[in-house]
């Protein structure tokens, strides 16, 4: 059956997939499975032909056959039980890797996205330069906890799995903040995930995409 994701048509980031499609062809390449991409305007992310398939008018989407699902958590989690590479096989080995994939977007990812919302949206704001630091320190606090448990390990527990995944698509986009420089093994975690094989292809073909529209004009 094809699978179909959606993915912006214009990335805001200019190819540095930093768009939740990322997280998503990042898993259908681990597990070696093909995909079509529709593009979506800005517009057109609004149209009911998009939000019966995501409520609140965001990419991305999943379908296959007769299945239609959003948030990428899930769409990972999905990928990630129907096909074999990033759940252990083990029962407690697998529920670990499901807790990985929650702490990444649900106590990393929020921090970091109050930043990015600090800075693009609230920049001009008189309480602005008092509440960066104070948001900065959280993200700190939450990058020292996971540095410790890291520590010299290649994985957060034992082989790759989709909670790394997730884990790494989150912590780049801290990328050019300064936030990461006294983690050293973060950072070598995060290249980690970027050297693999799966993330390269999924990286180049979102970056395709950038590279075509800005040829279009
Ligand atoms: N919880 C949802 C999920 O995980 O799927 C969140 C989905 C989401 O935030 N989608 C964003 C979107 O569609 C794109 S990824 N936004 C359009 C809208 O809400 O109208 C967020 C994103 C966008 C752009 C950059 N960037 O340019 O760096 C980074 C991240």
């Amino acid at each position: 059956m094809t699978i179909t994701i959606t993915a912006f048509e214009r990335s805001p980031d200019r190819g540095r997939g930093m768009a939740r499609d990322m997280r998503v062809r990042w898993a259908l390449e681990e597990t070696g499975q093909s995909y079509d991409v529709r593009l979506v305007s800005f517009d057109a992310l609004k149209e009911p032909a998009h939000t019966v398939l995501q409520p609140f008018g965001q990419i991305p989407t999943y379908e296959e056959g007769d299945l239609a699902l959003f948030e990428s958590g899930a769409i990972v989690f999905h990928i990630a039980e129907r096909h074999p590479g990033l759940l252990p096989d083990d029962a407690n080995a697998r529920s670990r890797a499901i807790a990985w994939m929650f702490a990444a977007l649900s106590t990393m990812e929020p921090p970091i996205v109050e930043r990015e919302v600090a800075r693009y949206l609230e920049s001009e704001k008189t309480w602005y330069e008092e509440r960066l630091p104070a948001v900065e320190e959280r993200i700190r606090k939450r990058l020292g906890e996971l540095s410790f448990r890291l520590g010299d390990a290649d994985w957060l527990d034992g082989a790759f799995s989709a909670g790394d995944l997730l884990m790494v698509t989150v912590l780049r986009r801290l990328e050019g903040s300064g936030l990461l420089n006294d983690y050293p093994n973060l950072s070598a975690y995060i290249a980690r995930g970027q050297a693999r094989p799966a993330y390269r292809r999924a990286f180049d073909a979102q970056l395709a995409v950038f590279s075509a529209a800005s040829t279009d004009g």
